[in-house]
């Protein structure tokens, strides 16, 4: 093995699908990389890979051990890699990622590569793409639904026309079926079955300056339902998240992406206030309405600004 190709810990599909698509496209350009992840990947992700019958080892924190280079796809910080990752992150020769806010600079031996697009995997689609290398069928399928999941079904703010033109030249390498985004979709909303692993599996914690931000993020149908029916179990687990990490600010956004509005849940006062002037939002019962679609990503700059 020459060249590992990771995540961060627990991937989501974006996280996995650059995983699997780069270490593809590496491989079909005569290297020889190998895909690996650390914990497990997200519900999600896991409904795409069943879909494409497509899945990916988890042994990249043995593999870090053994091997000299390493390739990130979908992060650009330290925070978030498994240990050991990080441990060997001397090692990362290449960083591909679309955050606004990030850490490449850690990351001291990388060529970075971060663009504002929507998500990640429109980054790897478009070097099979331009460099007109083959793309497997099972690739394509999960790039496919990566930039769907990432722009909430290109609904997104976030979402610029590279994602739509690879979305669209995915779709002629491999049949989408028609139904499948809703599917993909069904699936993420009935994981809300068991609201506390449903938030831990997507929170990510952030500093500005000296605070600390922790922001939960759900991508559901029914979110007034969802939020109404386990109101007080939310903010249980909140205020669980917000003791643990001593984070300055916490909350929960749930996105409706059928919908196209995000409903925020805080349980502190200082919170509620970032929120309600960054959001131009108003809090009534810990919770709050936006219409249009709002990513956890746009949030965090515009936290920090005003943090600052
Ligand atoms: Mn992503």
């Amino acid at each position: 093995m020459e060249v590992l190709v990771t995540s961060y810990k627990n991937p989501d599909v974006d996280g996995v699908a650059c995983t699997l698509g780069y270490a593809a496209f590496l491989c079909e350009s005569g290297i020889d990389a190998h895909a690996a992840i650390s914990g497990t990947v997200h519900p999600e992700a896991q409904f795409a890979m069943g879909a494409w019958d497509m899945s990916v080892a988890n042994d990249a924190d043995t593999a870090v051990r053994n091997v000299d280079k390493i390739i990130l796809v979908d992060i650009s910080d330290v925070d978030g890699l498994s240990d050991e990752v990080r441990r060997h992150k001397d090692k990362v020769i290449e960083v591909v990622d679309h955050r606004k806010v990030h850490n490449a600079h850690l990351f001291p031996h990388a060529r970075v590569h971060i663009e504002n697009v929507g998500a990640a995997a429109t980054l790897i689609a478009e070097k099979f793409f331009t460099c007109e290398v083959m793309i497997p069928r099972g690739i394509a399928g999960l790039l496919f639904s990566a930039i769907i999941s990432n722009t909430v079904n290109l609904k997104a703010a976030v979402t610029i026309r590279r994602d739509h033109a690879m979305v669209q030249w995915l779709k002629t390498q491999c049949a989408i079926p028609d139904d499948y985004i809703y599917r993909m979709f069904a699936h993420k909303s009935h994981l809300c079955g068991d609201v506390e692993s449903a938030i831990a599996g997507d929170f990510a914690q952030f500093h500005c300056g000296t605070r600390r931000i922790g922001i939960a993020q759900l991508e559901i149908m029914h979110v007034g339902t969802f939020v109404q029916e386990n109101a007080r179990h939310i903010k249980d687990v909140l205020k669980d998240l917000k003791k643990k990490n001593a984070l300055d600010v916490v909350f929960l956004t749930c996105i409706d992406v059928v919908d196209a509005f995000n409903m925020f849940v805080v349980v502190d006062a200082v919170t509620q206030k970032v929120l309600e002037r960054i959001l131009n939002i108003t809090f009534s019962n810990n919770c709050a309405c936006r219409d249009g679609i709002i990513m956890r990503k746009e949030i965090v700059p515009l936290l920090c600004d005003m943090m600052k």
